[in-house]
This record gives structure tokens, sequence and C-alpha cells, in this order.
């Protein structure tokens, strides 16, 4: 029974250690539920049975009793390292990648993950793993601090400035489960969610190798900044099509004018864009915010493609 009320409540099972996660999640909900239970009764039994029945009924006084302090002392004690030694067990696993572990890059941006795997290959917001396989996540948030949190895996690390922090899983099998940023890191931070797709090994590296070629093509700019567009995140806060975001769309942008909170204007030129990439704090578009992150560390022709991509949307 109590197996069907985890499926109803709990995210399923997707990782190595989400069982004994959850073992000892119920194993501290039922203690805690018994205890309360035994709790309730006595007061309810020990204040009919006690209760005052006649005037001069005075209450007796009870100094000390050995047996009732010690039970009270010694069981919770038990119960406490039961769950201390259960949880340090667990924690040390989460913490002990094996050292065979498939190893990808993770990067935490305002408001989207990148992650990028040992052969170069960059995906932004979709996760490929291995099914069946350790995959280690070397971690480093470029702006704030966010928390890389994937429920199905039991999985839940933060990801801060300047620094790694890692996490690790393996999955049962193949198949599809979401990420969630789960550290209040902005305005765009319900929409900083990402994609684990756990696929058959042999099945990953044929990807690996087709993402790998796909980016050593020689690609015409505007396709290339188009997969920037992807890559980079951009897509996050740009639309294409006109609709709304944390940024503004980019359809009709290029040579329209600009208006900008320090009541200047500009016509949308390739420099005006330029600019806008390296150094978006400079100028802010009335109606937004100065939160788009510096794209200052791409090269020239990254920027140049990003440009041309930019051009050609209407
Ligand atoms: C976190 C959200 C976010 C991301 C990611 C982001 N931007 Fe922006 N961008 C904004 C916001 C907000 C503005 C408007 C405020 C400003 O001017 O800085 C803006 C402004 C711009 C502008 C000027 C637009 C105009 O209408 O004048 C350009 C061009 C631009 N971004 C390009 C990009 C490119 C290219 C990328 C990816 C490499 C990118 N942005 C990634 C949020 C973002
Ligand atoms: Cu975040």
């Amino acid at each position: 029974m109590l197996e069907t009320i985890n499926r109803l409540i709990l995210p399923q099972v997707s990782s190595t250690f989400a069982a004994d996660v959850d073992g000892l999640f119920t194993f501290i909900n039922v203690a805690s539920a018994i205890i309360l239970l035994g709790i309730t009764v006595a007061i309810i039994y020990f204040s009919i049975k006690y209760r005052r029945k006649s005037e001069d009924d005075v209450t007796p006084v009870i100094r000390y009793n050995t047996t009732l302090e010690l039970t009270w002392t010694i069981v919770p004690f038990i119960l406490i390292l039961i769950v201390f030694g259960w949880g340090f067990r667990g924690y040390i696993d989460m913490r002990t990648p094996p050292s065979n572990a498939y190893e990808i890059y993770v990067t935490a941006n305002s408001f989207f993950w990148q992650f990028t795997y040992p052969n170069g290959v960059q995906t932004t917001d979709e996760l490929y793993v291995p099914a069946g396989r350790p995959v280690k996540l070397i971690m480093q948030s470029r702006d704030v601090i966010h928390s890389f949190f994937v429920p199905d895996f039991r999985v839940k690390q933060d990801v801060l400035p300047g620094r790694y922090t890692m996490a690790w899983f393996q999955t049962l099998g193949t198949g599809e489960h979401i990420i969630f940023c789960t550290e209040y890191c902005g305005t765009g931070h319900s929409q900083m969610d990402a994609m684990v797709y756990a696929i058959e090994p042999e099945e990953f590296d044929a990807w690996l190798r087709e993402q790998r070629e796909l980016s050593e093509q020689e690609l015409p700019l505007a396709v290339l900044g188009r997969n920037l567009y992807q890559q980079q995140g951009c897509a996050g806060c740009h639309s294409l099509d006109g609709s709304p975001g944390i940024g503004p769309t980019f359809q009709g942008l290029y040579m329209n004018e600009r208006q900008f909170t320090n009541g200047t204007t500009r016509i949308a030129d390739a420099e005006y864009l330029r600019e806008s990439i390296v150094n978006p704090a400079a100028l802010i578009n009335v109606g937004y915010n100065n939160i788009m992150p510096s794209y200052a560390h791409l090269s020239d022709d990254q920027v140049a493609a990003l440009i041309e991509f930019i051009k050609e949307i209407e």
C-alpha cells in the first residue's frame, strides 16, 4: 500500500539512488505518523482517565521515573541514528561518482542551461545522456546562483558562479525527464526548465558524432547564426515571430528605430546589433530590463553570424 501511495505523491523513480531516497522519506513519514498517532491517543486517554473527578481531587507529586526517562531518551535516539545512518550512506552515494562516469560540463545562465560534451558539442536546454551509464555533471554558473534539479532522479545541486559543483546519476533506462532551476534567480526563473533525454548508449554515440560533424561543416553565416541562436540561449528571451518575451522579438528588428531608457533613439543597423550582443547593458530598450548577459566571449565570426541571422528575420 505504501508503494501505491508513494507512486501517487512522488515523481517517478528513474535513477539508481531514487528508490533509496524514497525509502528513507517513507521511513521518516511513517515513523512520524506512528509517533503522532501514539501521542494523540495517549493525550486523549490520559485526559479522560486522570481528569479531575471531585473537588478534593489532588494531583500526586511524581518526581522521577527512571524507566520512562530511559525509554523516551533511548527510543528517539535509536530512530535518529537510523535516519542519520541511512541518510549519510545515501549522501555518500550521491557525492561519489563512479570513476568511469561520463563527464558533461553544465553552465547555468539567466535563464537557460548549456551542456558541453567532451568532444566540444554544445546544446542548450537539452541534455542527452547514455541510458544506464553513470553520468557526472561538472557545473558552473555564468551569473547568479542557480540550482540543478531533476525530480525523477532525486538529484538537486546548487550551481554557483566562479566555482564548480558536481552531481551525478545513472538512469534506470531510457526516457525523458524534466530539469528545473530550483533557486530563484530572477524574472525568467520560471522559464528556466530543460529536458534530459536518456537514450541507448549506441544511439548516444551516434548522436554525439552527428552533432560534431554538423558543427564542423562550413555553413552559411545566417545558418550558423540560427544554430548559435539556439545554442547560446537567445531563443529563451528573443522570439522570431513577434511574440513578446523577456527581450524584444527579432522579427523586423533590422533597420528598425529603437528607443532607449536614456531617451535616445537609434536605427538597428549591424553596428547597433553588434553592440547589443557584446555590451547589452550600454543601451536598454524602453519596456525592458537590463538582464541580458554579455556575449563578449563570442568570436567575431560568431557575432557576425548572429547579425546575419537577425537580418533575415522579417
Ligand atoms: C536572459 C534573456 C536574454 C538572453 C539570453 C539574450 N538576450 Fe538579448 N536582450 C534581452 C533583453 C531584456 C533586451 C532588451 C534590453 C536591452 O536592450 O539590453 C535584449 C536586447 C537585445 C538586442 C537589442 C534588441 C532591440 O530590440 O533593440 C539584441 C540585438 C539582442 N538582445 C541579441 C541577443 C542575442 C544575439 C542573444 C544570444 C546570443 C541574446 N540577445 C540573448 C534579453 C536577453
Ligand atoms: Cu536559475
